[in-house]
Order: C-alpha cells, then structure tokens, then sequence
C-alpha cells in the first residue's frame, strides 16, 4: 500500500493484497470510495453502471478472503467489473475507461494479470472456471477457481452445461450466484421466479392442498399425518429452496446471503474456501446500490450514455436528432405486425437494446423474450416458422455468432421464413472487440438459402424489413449503432426487389461498390474527389450481398478500371470478396484494378465508432486515400478508366 492517505482509502490500494489488510470498517469506507469514483468516472464516459455498482461489497469480500496472487476469479461478462479495475491496479488508468487506447470496459488477460478470462458475451464464467480448476489439479497446484455468474447470465443452456459437468467431475470449484432479479430488463424464465422464491405463491398453495388430502386418504394415520405435514409448514417451505436445483448438479448450496452485508460475505467466503467440492454461494443485490437514479431505473443505468451524477439525467448525445436504426426498426415492426398477425418479435434478453419493447406493449401475446438464450432464439423461431407464422428474430450481429449452427441447420436447410434483424453490425464503439459486429456477413453468406441485406439509411432499412418479411426464406438485415441520416421514413414500405442494388452516383473514373453504413460515406469520398481532384466516381449500393446484383456489378465493372469495395464488416468472407469472387468466377478481373475496404484481420479495440473507422480506414478519407492510391489518378489525372 502506498503511503497516500491524504487522498483516501481508494488511492492507497495499487494491488489487492492491499485490500486483505483492511479492517470492516475501512472496507466500509473503500465500498463508497469506489461507488463515488465508479459515477463519476461513467457519467463522463458512459459504461456499465448499475452491475457495478452492485457488486462493491461482493468484490471487496472476495479481495479481502481470496489472494489473487493465487486463486483465479472469473466475472461472467465482465460488466460489472468496474471496482475489480479500480482494485487491480487501474486506478490510475480508470479515466481512460472504453477509450480509444485506455483500459476496456470488460476483463482482459491482456490488461491485467489479475483479469483471469476475457469476457463481455455471457454465460462462459462456469465453463471456463471449471476448466481452470481441473487444469490445476492436473498441474498439482492448490488454489481455488471462483466464477461470478449473475441470474441473468443464468438463463443461458451453458451455464447449466457448466454446472452439469462441475457437478459430475466434483472438484474444488466456487460458483457465486449474483442474483438482483434483472438480466438488462427484469429477468426472465421460469427459474428466475424459482431463484426469486416466488414459489410461495399459488403453486406452492396447490401443491400443499394436493398433498394434504393424498395424505388424508392414508388409512388410519393419514389424518395425522397431514398435521404433522401442516406443523412442519415452515420448513416444507424451506425444501423449496433455489438450494435443491444447484443440489441436485451436485453443488453444495449456501445462501441466499445479503450481498451488501461485506461481513457476512466474508465469513460464508471463508468457509468456502476450503471446501474441496464444488460449492455455490447465492448472493442477493441490488442493481445499482448506493446510487439511487440507478437503483430506481436498473434499466436505464444498465449500460448508459454520459450522464449528470448529481441528477442521473442523461446528457445529449452529440449525434443529431435523427432517430437510431433501432428506433425505427422497432417502429415499423409495429407498423407491419397491425397489418400481418403472423409476425412474432423474439429478443434475447435486449427489448431496449433491439428497439422490441414497443413491440412487447403493443402485442404481447406475439412477443417473446427468450432470456439469454441466442440459439433457443433462433430455433425457437423455426418451429414458428414451421407453422406459418413470420418471427422476427430481433438480435446484436455479435450476439447472433452463438447461433451459427441454429441458422444453418433448423432455419436454411429447412427453408423456413425467419427474419433476422441484426443491430450493432460493424463497429460499435467503447464496447469494443467483444461487441464489434464484424463477421455476419461473412458468416451468413456462405449459407444456402439465405437473403443479406445491408440498407444506406434507415428509410431502406423500412424497406428492407418488409422485403425479408414477405420473402418465404430465411433473410437477413443488418444495420448499424446510432442514428440515420434523417432519411424520410414510411408508414407503408414497399419491398425491394431481391438481388437488386441501385446506382447512386454515375461517375467516369472510379467505381466504389458499397454496401450499408459505407453508402452515404463513399458518396462524400466522391463528393470530395471531384472537387478536390476533378476526379469522376461513381457510386453502387449493393443493398444485398446475397443474392449479390450480379449483373449490375459485371456491367459496371466492364466501364471502369478502378473499382473499390467498401463494407463494414471483416474483409475476408465479406462483400468484397463476393464481388471479387464474382469477377473472378466469370473472367471479369482482367485489367481491372480491384481494391477492397473493410474490417482487417485483427480484433479491432474500442474507442469511438468514428475513431475506429477513420483507425481501419473504411471512412471517407479512408476511401479516397484507397483510389488515389490504387489509381495514380492523383498523379497523372484526369483518365478514363479503360481507355
Ligand atoms: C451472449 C450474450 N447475450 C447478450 C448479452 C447482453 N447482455 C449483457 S449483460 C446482460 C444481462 C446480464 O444479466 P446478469 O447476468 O443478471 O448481470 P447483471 O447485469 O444483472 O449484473 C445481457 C443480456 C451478452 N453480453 N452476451
């Protein structure tokens, strides 16, 4: 501990052996050292607020019994694990939080030795703790393996994989539960009421009445019986613990313990500590303790935008006052699902995120959410589609990765009409290379069957919606974070015509083909090039990679020498290569000088979204530097391509 106790508990603590030492008091003092510098810090940046906030006390614990120079701790998307930062040495380095160049918001073994698993998609803790601890015992060392599972992360089938092996394989391994009751909106699922004791209610009255009078009918003793079963009322209740799921995956159950009660915590962590089979400690919280904004609207506070710490009112994005993808995605959905009662609107535990909860107040009987649960999600909407009706499958690009298998085998072979509509594609921003939605195209287009389709604006994103809708086949839209361009918008979209992409620009130069957010960007570049260079470009939008404007693009590409392709998404497998798979296929590229922009191949970190896509050059100075490169047209300008 360095000596600065000038500035607080906070500023003394460089590692957290320096958390051991301190007494219940001090701890008490570092919990609002902490939540202070957590706010203040997120309302200027934005972040992951509420999950910190409600995992002070539980971190302070864990730091205070377990000794991270040895034990292995794993935080379960990693959200919540802003006080673990401030803790492990990043204190300093903390104003630099989902910045381009600083620390990210989520674990990282390359940030920190202390940051034991790389996380920001849920549900891996259990998975990847498990096979920490047998690679311990398989090296003969000695330490213990914690994972930090909240209830929301609960709902997805891995988890429970996890536990079925953790529980077979009986090995030394800590699981704590964080159970507040939210994933990002309130929970969902049978087993969150089940976590929730909400049992008590009237399954529990049935059962006891059915179980009452089966008891009566026992001839002779029956009757007493049933009042023995009516005295023991209180500890039949008890039977019905969350502890019997967890015991029946062979864990050891211990809670539910107050998770804001740091002495109570530490006394149960110590004595899990030295147990040598597989233990789970259910821990109750409150989304966003300490902070009353974010304790009242968990919601909101999720992961939020800058912010007033004094108020909790959220600061004006700079970004304009267009609507966002996602709001007029979630409008029009409404729109066509008064028109067409076929369509259903599935989410994976992200009504706010996907722009669905509209969706859910308007039709509530034709919206689902599945919980954290992408590939349920996906087949789940194919038996849907098995009978006629039209899912919507609402769901982040990054989010959709967990699903592969589900897209292929229950939707496209089978041919079935579910829509997929992909927010977040491309680079998001602070959330960074765990939530960067850089491969959908790439992993959809190769499928058969399938439709991709990426619109210019939020008016073809209208158009695009009620295209994949009518479509009897499984079809794809991906668009990107943040608002349009303030394109006008429709109350009645028509479809587009499948494989079709539209000349945007007519130039005599240079060709740019872009597909989706590179549209309005590329035709800036053109804008630009002319006025600065004289130079002639024109500009495609593909609309779909799949099936790809075929031959919109050969015709084009017969009258220019220069030709760029501009997508946000990984480069290899993406737009570019089906158009130079395309012209390679049909003998197109001779004499052709082909240059493609996209996503390179490296996980591109966080940082804003115009940073990063000036950063991988898919801008619009990125696009003219590509074909005054590619060309020489500076130099020796101006030429017709071709002649
Ligand atoms: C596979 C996956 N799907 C969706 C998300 C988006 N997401 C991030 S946190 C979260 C809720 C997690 O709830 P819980 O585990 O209870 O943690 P809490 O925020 O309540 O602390 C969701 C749905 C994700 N990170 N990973």
């Amino acid at each position: 501990m360095t000596q600065d106790s000038g500035r607080g508990l906070l500023a003394r603590i460089d590692s957290p052996s320096d958390v051991a030492g301190l007494s219940l008091g001090e701890l008490g003092i570092l919990a609002a050292e902490i939540r202070r510098a957590i706010i203040e810090q997120v309302s200027l940046c934005g972040g992951h607020l509420a999950p910190s906030l409600g995992v002070v006390e539980l971190t302070l614990a864990l730091f205070k019994v377990f000794d991270l120079e040895r034990d292995r701790i794993i935080w379960d998307v990693g959200h919540q694990a802003y006080a673990h930062k401030l803790l492990t040495g990043r204190r300093d380095r903390f104003p630099t939080l989902r910045q381009l160049g600083g620390i990210s918001g989520f674990p990282r073994p390359c940030e920190s030795p202390y940051d034991h698993f790389g996380v920001g998609h849920s549900s891996t803790s259990i998975s990847a703790g498990l096979g920490m601890a047998m690679a311990r015992d398989l090296a003969g060392e000695d330490h213990n393996v914690v994972s930090i599972i909240g209830d929301g992360s609960m709902t997805a089938g891995m988890a429970y994989e996890g536990l079925n092996q953790a529980g077979d394989m009986g090995l030394k391994y800590v699981v704590v539960l964080n159970d507040n009751e939210m994933s990002i909106s309130k929970n969902v699922g049978a087993l969150s009421s089940f976590l929730s004791r909400k049992l008590s209610g009237p399954m529990i009255t049935r059962f006891k009445r059915e179980f009452e009078s089966l008891l009566k009918q026992i001839p002779r003793i029956g009757p007493d019986l049933a009042m023995y079963a009516r005295r023991g009322e209180d500890s039949f209740k008890s039977f019905f613990t969350p502890g019997m799921l967890f015991e029946a995956f062979r864990f050891t159950y211990v809670g539910p313990i107050n998770g804001h009660d740091t002495a109570a915590l530490i006394d149960v962590f110590k004595q899990v500590k030295n147990m040598d089979s597989p233990v789970l400690v259910h821990v109750l919280t409150t989304k966003g303790k300490g902070y009353d904004p974010a304790e009242s609207n968990p919601t909101f506070f999720h992961g939020v935008g800058r912010f007033e710490p004094e108020t909790g009112l959220a600061k004006k994005p700079k970004t304009g006052d267009f609507a966002s993808y996602t709001e007029v995605f979630g409008r029009t959905l409404c729109r066509l699902a008064e028109k067409d009662e076929r369509i259903v609107a599935i989410t994976a535990a992200m009504p706010e995120g996907t722009g669905t909860s509209a969706f859910r107040e308007r039709f509530p009987e034709r919206f689902v959410d599945v919980g954290i649960c992408e590939q349920h999600a996906v087949t789940f909407a194919a038996g849907l589609a098995c009978r006629g009706f039209k899912p919507a499958v609402a769901i982040y690009s990054t989010f959709l990765q967990r699903s592969y298998d589900q897209v292929v085998h229950d939707v496209c072979i089978q041919n079935l009409n579910v829509n997929f509509f992909l927010d977040r594609c491309g680079l998001v921003g602070e959330d960074g290379a765990t939530h960067h939605g850089a491969f959908d195209l790439s992993y959809l287009r190769h499928i058969p069957n399938m439709v991709v389709m990426a619109p210019k604006d939020e008016a073809e994103l209208q158009r695009m919606m009620i295209t994949a809708i009518d479509f009897d086949g499984p079809a794809a839209v991906r668009y990107p974070r943040g608002t349009g361009v303030g394109a006008r918008l429709s109350d009645n979209p028509r479809p587009l015509a499948l494989g079709k992409g539209e000349l945007v620009l007519d130039g005599r130069d240079a060709l740019i083909l872009a597909i989706g957010s590179r549209v309005y960007p590329a035709l800036e570049a053109a804008g630009e090039l002319e006025q600065e260079q004289g130079l002639s470009v024109a500009v495609f939008n593909a609309r779909f990679v799949k099936p790809l404007p075929e031959k919109q693009i050969l015709d084009l590409a017969k009258r220019f020498k220069f030709v760029l392709t501009v997508e946000e998404n990984a480069l290899a497998g993406g737009f570019g290569s089906a158009v130079l798979e395309l012209l390679a296929d049909r003998g197109a590229l001779d004499g052709l000088v082909l240059r493609r922009l996209g996503l390179p191949d490296r996980f591109v970190e966080h940082g804003k979204q115009k940073e990063l896509r000036a950063m991988v050059g898919i801008d619009k100075n990125g696009m003219k530097r590509a074909l005054l490169e590619a060309s020489g047209l500076k130099a020796d300008r101006p030429r017709r391509a071709r002649d």
